[in-house]
């Protein structure tokens, strides 16, 4: 029995499923999970002495690639001072003057904890702003765990093949209606429907959490006009994309200005850090400034906010990282598009820059629909294979591939090589 075998036998006594987030267990690619003893770089290690070139990337904080030297600096300096005081510090400052003054669309900010908690947050701030309860969210999309975006979600729920989640009440998703990711058609029916009374839109600008979905020309041109046109909201979840497809996220790397942005994953580098922002006007909602209350402990912590900002002041000063991951994401993906081609296998390759994934379907897959046509058992096979011969990726089908600025010519290399030889 391995290690990781072990660990998992322990760890499903204790924790339910064995794993602190569902997407972990692998449930739906092979029996145990891997467990990590560290990372650097490019490449992570499992507690079997296993070496991997990484594509998860911790779902993509780890852009600079894992365990950074100049992160690990910012965070062992900071906690120097102690960890956590519940009091404002000076580092909350930096990281909100450093964000606004950079992005123009984010006129203030709000840190806190997680990617969900930045959504349910989002939503709140919007009902509140706006005085209407229903919100529009897109089929596959996936924004965390709060019950009102529980609704056809993407990510593992979607890997679970849960359409829904048990525990949430009628009454939490009755204000949710659905739409079909690239069908402005569909977005706009439910915003006449509903007379108006839509408080937000919110969107994945790059749908990432059923497989890669690329938005297709003009559609969130379109959410940015309906949006106009019916006194709604419009929130990009970029916990994903923000300060990956450019350090203005899918906003600058399309040129779509949303009302309101959802922030995680990056703006932390890999410590528990989301955060949520827009407009003065909606955001002075926010408690104490507003009526609009929203809380939390660790929010702003000083050791995260010292990783997270040393991160983004990184990404600011060397912006050829975006060229660069968007020149890696092309060798990568149309690398396994030739391969694929080469071998008249008809799977699909969705990719936006570093981004990307292999969908084991013939259709072209541009929202929920397509994307379920995919035989995740040939997927399955697929991660197998590759996680076998050191190469580690999303163990779902309804996952991205993430390439960091420290993956090199050589991993993709060898990743080409691999997955020719697997077809
Ligand atoms: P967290 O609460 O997991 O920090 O963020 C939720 C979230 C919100 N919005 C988008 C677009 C997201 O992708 C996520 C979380 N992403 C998943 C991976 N697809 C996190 C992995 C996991 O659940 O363990």
């Amino acid at each position: 029995m391995s290690r990781s075998e072990e660990l998992f036998a322990r760890a499903v006594k204790r924790i339910p499923g064995g794993v602190n987030s569902p997407v972990r267990a692998y449930g739906s690619v092979t029996e145990a999970p891997r467990f990590i003893q560290g990372a650097v770089g490019s490449k992570i290690f499992d507690v079997d002495g296993n070496a991997y070139i990484d594509y998860i990337d911790s779902w993509g904080p780890m852009i600079l690639g894992h365990n950074d030297e100049r992160i690990k600096d910012a965070v062992i300096r900071a906690s120097e001072n102690g960890l956590s005081f519940g009091c404002a510090t000076e580092k909350e400052v930096e990281m909100a003057e450093f964000i606004c003054e950079r992005i123009p669309h984010v006129e203030m900010i709000r840190m806190v904890n997680s990617g969900t908690e930045a959504v349910m947050s989002a939503l709140r701030v919007a009902r509140g702003f706006t005085g209407k309860s229903k919100i529009i969210k897109f089929a596959g999309c996936y924004h965390g765990h709060t019950d009102a975006m529980l609704v056809s979600a993407g990510s593992g729920v979607m890997t679970s093949g849960v359409p829904d989640s048990a525990g949430v009440p009628k009454g939490c998703t009755e204000d949710t209606m659905i739409a079909m990711y690239n069908n402005l058609e569909s977005v706009e029916r439910l915003l006449t429907e509903s007379n108006d009374q839509v408080a937000a839109v919110i969107v994945e600008p790059v749908g990432a959490n059923m497989g890669v979905v690329p938005p297709e020309d003009g559609f969130l041109q379109g959410l940015r006009r309906l949006c106009d046109e019916h006194g709604a909201l419009l929130i990009f979840d970029e916990v994903i994309t923000g300060f990956r497809l450019s350090f203005s996220g899918a906003a600058g790397f399309y040129q779509v200005t949303p009302d309101l942005v959802t922030y995680g994953k990056i703006i932390g580098a890999g410590m528990p850090v989301g955060a949520y922002g827009g407009r003065k006007e909606i955001m002075e909602m926010v408690a104490p400034a507003g009526p609009v209350y929203q809380a939390g402990t660790l929010s702003g912590n000083p050791i995260a906010m010292a990783a997270g900002l040393e991160q983004l002041k990184i990404l600011w000063e060397d912006q050829e990282i975006y060229t660069r991951l968007y020149q890696k994401g092309q060798v990568l993906y149309d690398g396994i598009r030739r391969i694929l081609l080469e071998k008249d296998l008809p799977y699909q390759v969705n990719s936006v820059s570093s981004l990307g994934c292999i969908f084991f379907t013939e259709e072209k897959v541009k929202d929920y629909a397509t994307a379920k046509t995919s035989d995740t058992k040939k997927f399955a096979d697929y991660f197998q294979y590759m996680l076998n011969h050191g190469v580690h990726m999303a163990p779902s089908q309804f996952e991205a591939m993430f390439l960091s600025d420290a993956h090199t010519q050589e991993d993709i290399g060898t990743t080409l090589d691999l997955i020719n030889r697997y077809f």
